[in-house]
């Protein structure tokens, strides 16, 4: 798999305003904010897309939202509610090839999104 801007922060070798981490999970603010709360929840261990996980990622895709979930939690966003998204591939909107749950926030959204 090719290495990804996220897998450097994964590595601090760039900076990230990192908000969330645990064993498995790495939470940080997204460079082009699209709600006032707009943080990326990426697995330490590279997937590149929903389509390339397994069974195998069964577990890790599970904490990857449940550290979302929980992160929104404890920010206090959980009763007014929030939007979590994962674009995948040219007609998602994908654009870093290292899955990531976009959690967006603090503002009433909408549907259809783009
Ligand atoms: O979302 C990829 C998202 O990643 C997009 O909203 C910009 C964000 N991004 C790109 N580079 C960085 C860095 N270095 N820090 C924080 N956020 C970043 P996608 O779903 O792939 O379109």
């Amino acid at each position: 798999m090719s290495d990804t801007i996220f897998a450097k922060i994964v590595r601090r070798e760039i900076p990230a305003d990192i908000v969330y981490e645990d064993d498995d999970v790495l939470g940080f603010r997204d460079l082009n904010p699209q709600a006032p709360v707009h943080v990326l929840f990426i697995p330490k261990r590279a997937i590149a897309t929903l389509d390339d996980a397994t069974p195998a990622d069964a577990e890790l895709l599970g904490k990857l939202l449940l550290a979302a979930a929980a992160y929104a939690r404890a920010q206090g966003l959980a009763e007014n509610g929030y939007r979590t998204v994962i674009n995948t591939n040219t007609h998602g909107g994908q654009t870093v090839f290292h899955i990531h749950v976009h959690l967006l926030a603090g503002r009433q959204m909408t549907w259809p999104p783009g």
